[in-house]
């Protein structure tokens, strides 16, 4: 046997021993294929093969992309962020998962990332960067991390809507929105969510609820709404424990104008001064989605805020445990 024979075999043993350890070690992010990052960039630089790209990651790279038809790498010092844009043949690998958590699923993952403004943010709650929703984020509120999923301020929406719509939401974020039913069930499905329930009457005092356990089933079960306590706040119990079985709202499935599935003989969510969608019971004692003022709104808030009562904003929002 020549000796360069030997080496060559050696050579080639370990390029292969040393592929195997990369295709343990890295993972690949299918989901980030054909984007460019601009998260920082360490350098690009010629890489025939996977294999040696994955070695010029080194130090302070925390992940890599590799383009396998212009065998280009690009070594990058921070974590993948979702500013991307397109080009193609790129795919991105780390060791680390966390480095491509780059799609905040809600307002949570937002905060623990360090962002601490108020404000619409782009969140990924299908975990697909295809299918960004735009929400409200409230960054302050009891340690911040909340996801906006209804926001009225004055009544430019009308949130008398049909099944359709209050499944894929409408309005805009900043303003009147409800995030639609869908992306409510995403949010909640695989954790449970506290939820903050606030009314600002027109004095402009802000009353609001808090309960610890919130979810929300999907379209199969008619968004069916889970709601455990502790309840607490200044708005007082609307929705749990009313103190009258026939208006509290957890087990109960989602109504609209179009759709009775409430346990009333009538249809409360068609009713003049209801007429909006929510998980009715027969009916309600709390129901932020009614007509605004100067309509009457069929209790807002029973007893803290009554029939008629104009209020001056409404906020929901949930914040995974
Ligand atoms: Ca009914």
């Amino acid at each position: 046997m020549s000796s360069q024979w030997v080496i060559s075999l050696i050579v080639g043993f370990l390029g292969l021993s040393k592929a195997t350890i990369i295709s343990q070690k890295y993972a690949a992010k299918l989901a980030f294929d054909d984007k460019k990052s601009n998260s920082e960039l360490l350098r690009e630089q010629n890489a025939h093969s996977l294999t040696e790209c994955a070695a010029m990651c080194q130090r302070e790279c925390v992940f890599f992309g590799f383009n396998s038809q212009l065998k280009k790498c690009r070594t990058h010092k921070k974590r993948l962020t979702s500013e991307l844009s397109d080009e193609a043949g790129w795919r991105y690998y780390s060791d680390n998962d966390c480095v491509f958590s780059a799609m905040p699923k809600d307002c949570k993952d937002l905060c623990e990332e360090g962002k601490t403004s108020t404000g619409v943010y782009d969140i990924y709650p299908y975990g697909t960067l295809i299918t960004p929703i735009s929400v409200y984020c409230d960054m302050t509120t009891m340690g911040g991390g909340w996801t906006v999923i209804q926001k009225r301020v004055d009544g430019s929406v009308i949130f008398d809507r049909n099944w359709a719509e209050y499944k894929n939401g409408f309005g805009s974020t900043e303003q009147n929105v409800w995030v639609g039913n869908d992306v409510i069930h995403q949010l909640t499905k695989e954790n449970l969510s506290s939820l903050y329930v606030s009314i600002t009457l027109q004095n402009g005092t802000t009353l609001f609820q808090m309960y610890d356990g919130f979810s929300v089933s999907n379209e199969a079960l008619k968004y069916q709404l889970f709601l455990t306590g502790p309840a607490t706040g200044t708005l007082g119990d609307g929705m749990l424990d009313t103190g009258y079985t026939k208006h509290d709202l957890s087990g109960m499935s989602f109504s609209t104008p179009d759709r009775d599935n409430d346990r009333s003989g009538g249809h409360c969510a068609s009713y003049l001064d209801i007429s909006g969608g929510w998980w009715f019971n027969n009916c309600h004692y709390g129901f932020l989605n009614g007509p605004w003022s100067p309509e009457p709104w069929g209790n807002p808030w029973y007893p803290t805020v009554r029939k008629g009562t104009s209020v001056r904003d409404t906020k929901m929002m949930i914040r995974r445990h």
